[in-house]
């Protein structure tokens, strides 16, 4: 029987949240070093795409920013290599080279982020133009601004490529707030491309009806509003009250979803520690 689509995504979810927690607390200690970018509070977004591409059976180029565990971990990447890879060891997913940055698996068909914001929008078009696979392009809310990004939409709307634009929108370009640099909205900027896009919540069922239908059969953008729980970079919380929708879905998913929370807590503390 087909799993439900809600435990699939929590259980992907929790997977990420318990890894970030796992990062924050060796960051904090400084047994890790080096610039980390925690994704804890925006993981539903890589989450719910990622189910719903393994409901289709489909295994797309993947292209991340920073802030890629939850892309990694959600995609099906081996945990256990991230670990080694954050830990700086040569059997890291990336050889312990790429850090939390780059993060780059043959595996599940993820390239490394070169660090300039919004560049992987264009190397992901220029993949998929010339293999035409179905490729999934994640970018953040400041990088969508990247004049790079913008010929990048034009020229997969004017070709009608098999992508899906994933913009995960925390509202933050490190400390600024997406209304003190701009007056448009990602949804009306994919529009005036012609391209088919959506505004939601990143709530996996909203997520699920709105694109299931169409993903890879033209082009296609998606904001999806999030919540960073961490900073931009390193161990730190910002100050706000925020709405996550980790806890939000546990919530609903009551006992059970207590029960999937410990286990796999338990699960990623231990590979943490051994590996
Ligand atoms: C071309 C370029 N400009 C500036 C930076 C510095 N920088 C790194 S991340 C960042 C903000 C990124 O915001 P967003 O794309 O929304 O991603 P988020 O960190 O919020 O997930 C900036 C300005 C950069 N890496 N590359």
């Amino acid at each position: 029987m087909k799993k439900n689509f809600t435990l699939t995504v929590f259980e992907k979810a929790s997977v990420c949240r318990h890894f970030e927690n796992e990062v924050f607390k060796r960051v904090s200690n400084r047994e890790i070093n080096f610039p980390v970018y925690l994704s804890a509070g925006q993981e539903y977004a890589p989450a719910t795409i990622a189910g719903i591409v393994e409901r289709k059976k489909i295994k797309p180029l993947i292209f991340g920013q920073h802030r890629g565990h939850s892309i990694y971990l959600s995609f099906g990447g081996n945990i256990v290599k991230l670990i080694k890879e954050l830990k700086g060891k040569k059997d890291g997913c990336t050889y312990g080279m790429g850090g939390s940055l780059s993060i780059h698996s043959n595996e599940i068909n993820m390239f490394g982020h070169d660090g300039f914001m919004g560049s992987n929008a264009c190397i992901g078009t220029g993949a998929c133009f010339s293999s035409k696979k179905p490729t999934i392009i994640f970018i953040g809310d400041a990088a969508l601004e990247e004049d790079y990004v913008l010929a990048s939409l034009s020229w997969v709307s004017k070709k009608k490529l098999p992508i899906l634009f994933v913009v995960d929108d925390n509202n933050y370009a490190v400390l600024t707030k997406k209304d003190d640099r701009r007056d448009w909205k990602a949804k009306e900027l994919a529009k005036a491309f012609k391209i088919t896009s959506f505004d939601l919540k990143d709530d996996p069922k909203k997520i699920y009806n709105n694109i299931n239908k169409y993903l890879f059969k033209k082009p296609m953008l998606i904001n999806i509003h999030t919540n960073r729980i961490f900073w931009h970079a390193g161990a730190g919380k910002d100050k706000e009250k925020i709405f996550d929708r980790y806890l939000q879905q546990k919530k609903l998913l009551g006992k059970r979803g207590e029960i999937i929370d410990k286990k796999i807590g338990k699960k990623i503390k231990l590979l943490w520690e051994k590996s």
